[in-house]
Parts: C-alpha cells; sequence; structure tokens
C-alpha cells in the first residue's frame, strides 16, 4: 500500500530554507550556534511544525528534542529519524536541518496519505552535535547513550565560561525526561555526504555502513617572549616556530596514513598578541585526527605525543598534548543498512556503500538503537562552508529512502 508513496519535495526544500533563514549569514550560510538564541529560535519553530503536524514533543534534560508520531500499537518502541539544528559558526543551510525536517516531512507524507504505522514514529532534534561552541561534539546524543554522565555534558563550557546546562536553562530546552530512559526501536539519520564520493561517482544516496574514528585533542605550545630585534636566532624559544613545525609534522602523519588518514590543525591563540616586534612566549592549537580503520585510528594518536616531544627538543618550546575527546570507528546495523537498501532500490535511487568521513549523533546512537544513516550529494563535497549546497532533487530523493526504510522497520500499516 505504500510502495509508491513519496515525500513533497518541493515542501522538504521549503522547510529547509524557512529554517536557513533564522541565523542567515551573508554568504549564504548559517550561525546557528548551540543553545544560542538562534538555535532556540530554530527549535522552537520545529517544535511548533511538529506539534502542527500532529505530534507531541518531549525534551530530555540535554535538551535533545522528542517528536512523537502515535502509531496502532503505543507499546512498540518508536522508529526514529534524528539529526541536529546547531551549525557551525560558518556552517551551511543542509548540515543537520536537512535530516531534521526530513524526519518532519515522512511524518507530514504519512498524515497526507491517512497511514497508520504499527510503531510510532519519532523525530529527534539532538543538542549540541557539531561541538563547535561546546566540545566535545555529538554531547546530547552522547550523554543520551550513556557515553558520557549528563553532570559532565552539562559541565561543558563556551569560550565564554557559560555552561552548556546554564545555557540549556536560560533558553528553556532543560526538560525532564532523564537522557537515555527514551528506547528507541531503531534510528535513521539523513544527511548530506560532506565529501565529494557521491557526486564523483554519480550516485544519488549513500547506503551509510559506518563512521570513521575521531580524536580531539589541545596543544599548548610554551617559549619565551623575546624583543624580535637584538635577540640572535639561535637563542629563540619561539612558540609560533614550534607550532609552524608541529603542525607540518602532524599534516605528515596523515598523508602518511593515505588515502584515509585525515589531520586538521587550528591556532585558537598567540600571545603576546597585536605585536608584531615580539617573539610569541604561548601558542594554543587544537588537533582533530581521523581514519577508519581503528589500529590507524590509535597509530595516528599514540604517534601525536612522540611527534611532540622531538618539536620541543628541537626548538626549546615546551609542548602539552591533552586529549579532549575520542569516538572510535563504528559500524552500523547491518538490518537497518538492508531496510536503506532496500529503500534506496525501491525508491529507484542509484547508490552505494560508504563509511562516513564526518561524525554524525548516529554515532552514539548506535550504541543503544540498531541505526543506519543515508547520504545524498553536496555540490563539489563542500561543507562546514557558508557555501554548502544540495540540490531540491538529490534532497528529495534521500527523504524517500528515509521514509521507505522507516516504514520497513515500523510494522504493518493500515490506511484510512
Ligand atoms: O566533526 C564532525 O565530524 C561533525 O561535523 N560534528
Ligand atoms: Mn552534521
Ligand atoms: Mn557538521
Amino acid at each position: 500500500m505504500t510502495r509508491n508513496l513519496r515525500i513533497d519535495g518541493d515542501r522538504l526544500w521549503d522547510a529547509i530554507m524557512e529554517m536557513a533563514r533564522i541565523a542567515a549569514t551573508a554568504k549564504g550560510g548559517n550561525c546557528r550556534l548551540a543553545l544560542s538564541d538562534d538555535d532556540r529560535e530554530g527549535r522552537d519553530l520545529f517544535v511548533r511544525w511538529c506539534e502542527a503536524a500532529g505530534m507531541t514533543c518531549t525534551v530530555d534534560r540535554m535538551g535533545n528534542i522528542f517528536a512523537r508520531r502515535q502509531g496502532t500499537n503505543p507499546q512498540a518502541l518508536p522508529v526514529a529519524t534524528g539529526s541536529h539544528l546547531d551549525t557551525q559558526p560558518t556552517g551551511g543551510k543542509f548540515d543537520g536541518g536537512y535530516g531534521v525536517l526530513a524526519g518532519l516531512e515522512v511524518v507530514r507524507t504519512l498524515n497526507d496519505a491517512g497511514i497508520e504505522t504499527e510503531a510510532p514514529i519519532e523525530v529527534i532534534c539532538w543538542t549540541n552535535e557539531e561541538g563547535a561552541r561546546f566540545a566535545p561534539a555529538m554531547i546530547g546524543s552522547g550523554v543520551f547513550s550513556g557515553d558520557f554522565s549528563l553532570e559532565y555534558g552539562h559541565s561543558r563550557a563556551d569560550a565564554e565560561g557559560k555552561t552548556l546546562g546554564g545555557e540549556l536553562e536560560r533558553i528553556g530546552y532543560l526538560g525532564d525526561e532523564e537522557p537515555g530512559g527514551h528506547q528507541l526501536g531503531a534510528h535513521f539519520e539523513a544527511h548530506i555526504e560532506q565529501g565529494p564520493i557521491l557526486e564523483a561517482t554519480g550516485k544519488t544516496v549513500g547506503v551509510v555502513t559506518g563512521v570513521q574514528g575521531t580524536h580531539w585533542f589541545d596543544v599548548r605550545l610554551a617559549g619565551m617572549e623575546a624583543h624580535a630585534g637584538p635577540t640572535p636566532m639561535e637563542m629563540r624559544r619561539d612558540a609560533v616556530v614550534a607550532a609552524a613545525s608541529l603542525i607540518g609534522e602532524i599534516n605528515r602523519l596523515a598523508l602518511g596514513e593515505a588515502p584515509h588518514g585525515r589531520a586538521t590543525c587550528k591556532i585558537t591563540s598567540c600571545m603576546p598578541s597585536g605585536t608584531r616586534n615580539t617573539i610569541a612566549g604561548e601558542v594554543s592549537l587544537t588537533v582533530d585526527l581521523r581514519h577508519p580503520d581503528k589500529a590507524a585510528y590509535e597509530r595516528m594518536a599514540g604517534t601525536l605525543p612522540e611527534i611532540a616531544a622531538r618539536t620541543a627538543s628541537a626548538t626549546g618550546v615546551a609542548i602539552e598534548v591533552e586529549k579532549i575527546w575520542s569516538s572510535p570507528p563504528i559500524e552500523f546495523d547491518a538490518g537497518c543498512i538492508d531496510a536503506v537498501r532496500r529503500a534506496a532500490a525501491l525508491a529507484d535511487c542509484d547508490h552505494m556503500d560508504m563509511v562516513s568521513g564526518a561524525g554524525h549523533d548516529s554515532v552514539y546512537v548506535s550504541r543503544v538503537a540498531p541505526t543506519a544513516m543515508i547520504f545524498v550529494p553536496c555540490e563539489g563535497g563542500i561543507s562546514h562552508n557558508e557555501t554548502e549546497h544540495a540540490t531540491s532533487g538529490d534532497l528529495a530523493a534521500g527523504c524517500n529512502v528515509l521514509l521507505h526504510a522507516m516504514l520497513d522497520r515500523a510494522g504493518p500499516v493500515t490506511q484510512e
């Protein structure tokens, strides 16, 4: 009865564009940082839309929002889909918002068709997926899965010292439900690929079988401030020179684990700042290392301290490496992966298996519920960039696969 059911691609596109008007940037992207007033505005819009679609919304103590469409069997575990509404500071319109609003479009489509599923359907907005304002990333789903305690989650502070728990309370999304007390029968997430593979291979849908591992580190370099003029080169302990050497070594570390190794460094502070004729005494870096293979993922993390020690002895600059977060490579549930494959075939979408290069809430949700993801192409594979773009056709195709993957797991359906 549902074989030929299709979502409304224009309605999905319009919802994504309306959400993208919240915290829109001049270059066409979004800056909707987690638990900011803009995030609250996006959350409120999502809740209004869900309630207008006949769903009931509950919020847990990490601010994760669960919008529920009842099934014919209220005892059945919900089949869920979820993603995030928070963005990078220079993020795009589609990263996260697509997945949340594709879930809403699935419900709107079922409503229009008068389809009742046996299992309830839930659409989830996970808190602070990006990790841009509060580190680490995916902390809302990570507390939900039990990988982090609620206290740890609430204690995360942004650069101004505001805590995640305090900001949840301030924006009115400190819910009552204990995180994790909400069992899920299955979880799917639709997302743009954020890389070049689908576009390069001409495929419309990625059947995501797993997610690569990620390590985050903070690195502090302490040299000696001195005068840029009279100080001989051989006497210097220049924190910027040490940082430059270390960043080059870290880049070579990823290239040495080709083709899948990834390393990204950011210089977050350089002291004293704003003066070019004092040699830098202190530099702070963030480091993001990734690999899909567990042994290589561990090898890269284990090599970083050795690289730091070598650089320190060569430059006379003290280097401290602190592990902030580790998310090992994961594989998704075979049954959910098969459901995505069947749905892609049913929706006539050219598809391929792939591993996600980016982290997603589904990583943590997969610890507590059968999970898989659905990717669609993004232009040039560009994401975490205000020019991020995806076509309405691809977004609709991915949403049709989401619809049928969820129906595949939601038990028998009836039609009004
Ligand atoms: O870092 C990531 O991969 C994700 O965008 N949070
Ligand atoms: Mn995302
Ligand atoms: Mn992202």
